[in-house]
């Protein structure tokens, strides 16, 4: 790896030791991101230990959405598992660049991470799929048109969203179906034609994260687990315009069902 490569690696590790330095804990077990609709689904996890602002962890940036925390936790969860729990998603449209996107699975993966859970608020490609349902990912379409891997770095990406832990989840909740995430650019929603596109080519979900850090946390040597919040139906699809406060609300309505979730899940991993 050439000297500028690794850059990102350096910054992570400066940021993982602020973390520790902080929390005073020298090494967590699972990173969680919370997406759109899941701001408040860590809650059940476990106790809350430390919760930083971001915005003093090198690296983060406080985030400009509504919904999304810029807030960095330590969870200690019932099991006497570490959860470190990233509230500040840095989204690739904010134009910081990919190295930015991936900032906080690289911090993770240098805290001592070796599970990542990616959530999100998307868009549902499936009718059956009322807004507040949670899907797993099964795969992903990277249509960004770009990678968080830098020079001749080959990843397999084969199984990506692990298998083992969908398989967890619906122990948890056998009613939980599962789909391709696809992620577009943004901040544009998808016109009705893209959702088709994305259909045709085998897309269930379409949101604005989560593939870019998938593919960082597989290089990281992460094993990665996927879960989507449908908020809305993809345009087209539904009969209404998209709207964010549509997005919020869904994910009010969910919390409690995607919290419970989320907690057992965590809880078995
Ligand atoms: I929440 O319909 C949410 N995020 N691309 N499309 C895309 N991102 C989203 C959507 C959606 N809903």
């Amino acid at each position: 790896m050439s000297e500028s490569n690794d850059e990102p690696f350096q910054l992570a590790a400066e940021a993982a030791a602020a973390i520790a330095g902080q929390t005073g804990v020298e090494s967590h077990d699972i990173a969680l991101v919370l997406g759109s609709g899941w701001g408040e689904a860590a809650e059940l996890i476990g106790e809350t230990t430390h919760t930083l602002d971001a915005a003093t962890i090198p690296g983060f940036h406080s985030s400009a959405v509504v919904g999304h925390t810029g807030t960095i936790r330590s969870i200690l969860t019932p099991a006497g598992q570490r959860v470190l729990v990233l509230g500040a998603r840095t989204h690739f449209y904010e134009g910081r660049g990919v190295r930015a996107v991936v900032h906080g699975v690289r911090t993770a993966a240098a805290a001592g991470c070796s599970t990542l859970v990616l959530t999100n608020g998307c868009g549902g490609l499936n009718e059956a799929w009322a807004p507040g349902t949670p899907v797993l990912i099964s795969d992903h379409l990277n249509l960004t048109a770009t990678s968080p891997l830098e020079g001749a770095t080959f990843v397999d990406l084969t199984d990506l969203y692990s298998a083992r832990l969908r398989a967890i989840a619906r122990e948890v909740d056998p009613e939980l179906d599962e789909g391709v995430y696809a992620q577009f650019t943004g901040p544009h929603y998808e016109t009705p034609a893209e959702v088709q596109y994305a259909r045709r080519i085998g897309a269930d979900l379409v949101g604005m994260s989560t593939a870019l850090e998938a593919i960082a946390a597989r290089h990281a040597g992460m094993e990665v687990f996927g879960v989507s919040l449908v908020t809305n139906l993809a345009a087209g699809i539904s009969p209404v315009p998209l709207s964010h406060a549509e997005v919020i609300e869904a994910g009010q309505a969910a919390g409690p069902r995607i919290s419970k979730l989320l907690a057992e899940i965590v809880g078995r991993i």
